[in-house]
């Protein structure tokens, strides 16, 4: 089984949408390994996004990531990178496809609700950003 980060950013933990993404990722199938709710500092969103140093974006992107509460979880299933990823749908909502959270709920290409891991490499070093070893260990 393959485990990916899934973070649902604060416009949409700001708009009560919690319950109803993690629904959708439970309809299809995957199990929430561990879940949190937090609040990342600018620095801890400058880390979560460093990948994205150099981009024109990355200034706005931490500073609205750092803006409110976000939840971040683990979950669980075959082909979950995948998967998540499909299930988010494209990076701007607009160009997202029909039944992807990210055209249900996203409000703009930086406000898109959600964010999943792009990789094995990232969801390892994504889920122990947030995640400490015996944080992790009950899948059922
Ligand atoms: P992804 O989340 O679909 O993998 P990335 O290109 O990795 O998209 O970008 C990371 C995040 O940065 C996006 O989810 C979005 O919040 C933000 N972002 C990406 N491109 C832009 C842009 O052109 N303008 C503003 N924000 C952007
Ligand atoms: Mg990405």
């Amino acid at each position: 089984m393959e485990r990916t980060l899934v973070m649902i950013k604060p416009d949409g933990v700001k708009r009560n949408l919690i319950g109803k993404i993690i629904s959708i990722f439970e309809e299809k199938g995957l199990k929430v390994v561990a879940l949190k709710k937090m609040k990342l500092s600018k620095e801890q969103a400058k880390a979560f996004y460093i990948v994205h140093k150099d981009r024109p974006f990355y200034e706005s992107l931490t500073n609205y990531i750092s803006s409110g509460s976000i939840v971040a979880m683990v979950l669980e299933g075959k082909d979950a990178i995948k998967k998540v990823r499909e299930i988010i749908g494209a990076t701007d909502p607009a160009e997202a496809k029909e039944g992807t959270i990210r055209r249900l709920f996203g409000l703009d290409k930086e406000k898109n609700t959600v964010h999943g891991s792009d990789s094995l490499e990232s969801a390892q070093k994504e889920i122990s950003f947030f995640f400490s070893e015996s944080e992790l260990i009950a899948a059922e």
